[in-house]
């Protein structure tokens, strides 16, 4: 039986800091349903998709610091996502900035979930790479200040079985600069991720490396390329982007097959969705030979050279 699904990568355009979330809301709620139009079974949604990218400022004010998080999901604000998708058939990934009580103290992460077409939230993920810096730089052009706003994620990368109605497929998430690092990709492709499920809010501009602007757009698409077709997964990358409070982020949302290739692409930095025919079971002639890990990984020689024992490390 075809497990295919049909995925709506839900780019975002800019969010300036005076659109509220019942704007952004109701925006997102019309890219659901031109997903349903196209027949989507799931739309994944940016990183901190409900707001501006707040990491760009330096405050010190909690109260305002607190008014991009939100306390709880779904809230009144965000119920027509819900409502909206279960109305429509759809599943969908948010990303947000998220504040909870746990183990007797306030955290704050950046985290994504994903919600079932039925409503239900079925896995969360809290960002675990967290870029930039903690303390303000003023020599930047804007900051990035991800590190004093969040806590590293304390979830890793859990995959998650969904229901029949998404294939019983097997799915995990990741956000924004983990997709830069190989081991989000392989935490899940060593539990047999199918499909992952990405935002990122990423400026044209880093400051710590002018230079490296130039191949913004190129190392998007190399990371997401690359952590796709040595796992055997499919990976659905989704941007906020265009100009946000001045700050340019790229665009470049799309749909990458297990085999490493781009099969739909965002082509504006607006508003806009990317939609592929997405067959779950695409991977596995890539799991049962190149990538078979049973057969071909030997992570006894990896752990001796992490353990230096043995192994010519540069010095
Ligand atoms: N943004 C950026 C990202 O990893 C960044 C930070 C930009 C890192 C450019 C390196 C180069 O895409 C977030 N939100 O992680």
């Amino acid at each position: 039986m075809s497990r295919v699904l049909t995925i709506g990568a839900a780019q975002l355009g800019a969010i300036q800091r005076s659109h509220s979330r019942a704007d952004v809301v109701a925006r997102m709620v019309a890219l659901m349903r031109e997903a349903a139009r196209n027949g989507c079974d799931l739309v994944a949604f940016p990183e901190l998709a409900l707001t501006t990218f707040f990491p760009r400022w330096f405050m010190e004010d909690q109260a305002e610091i607190d008014s991009f998080f939100e306390r709880e999901m779904p809230s009144n604000e965000t119920a027509p996502l819900f409502t909206t998708a279960r109305e429509l058939g759809l599943a969908f990934t948010l990303g947000y900035a998220e504040l909870t009580e746990e183990e007797g103290r306030t955290r704050r992460f950046n985290t994504q979930i994903l919600v079932g077409k039925d409503g239900r939230i079925v896995a969360k993920y809290r960002k675990i790479h967290l870029p930039g810096h903690a303390e303000h730089e003023p020599w930047r052009a804007f900051q990035h200040l991800e590190k004093r706003y969040f806590e590293v994620g304390n979830l890793s990368w859990p995959v998650v079985r969904a229901g029949a109605d998404l294939h019983s497929g097997l799915f995990g998430q990741m956000i924004c600069n983990d997709r830069r690092w190989p081991e989000s990709y392989r935490v899940m492709g060593l539990q047999g991720v199918e499909m992952i499920l990405l935002g990122y809010n990423t400026p044209v501009h880093n400051p710590p490396a002018p230079d490296h602007d130039r191949l913004g757009d190129f190392h998007n698409h190399l990371v997401m390329q690359a952590g796709a077709y040595q796992n055997a997964s499919w990976v659905i990358g989704v941007a906020k982007c265009g100009v946000e409070e001045g700050c340019e982020m790229i665009g470049g949302s799309c749909i990458i097959a297990p085999t490493g290739e781009i099969v739909a692409q965002a082509v504006t930095r607006e508003d806009e969705l990317v939609v592929a025919r997405c067959d779950l079971d695409l991977g596995r002639s890539y799991r049962n030979s190149t990538f078979n890990f049973a057969r071909h990984r030997e992570p006894a020689q990896y752990r001796m050279i992490v353990e230096r024992k043995g192994a010519v490390l540069p010095d």
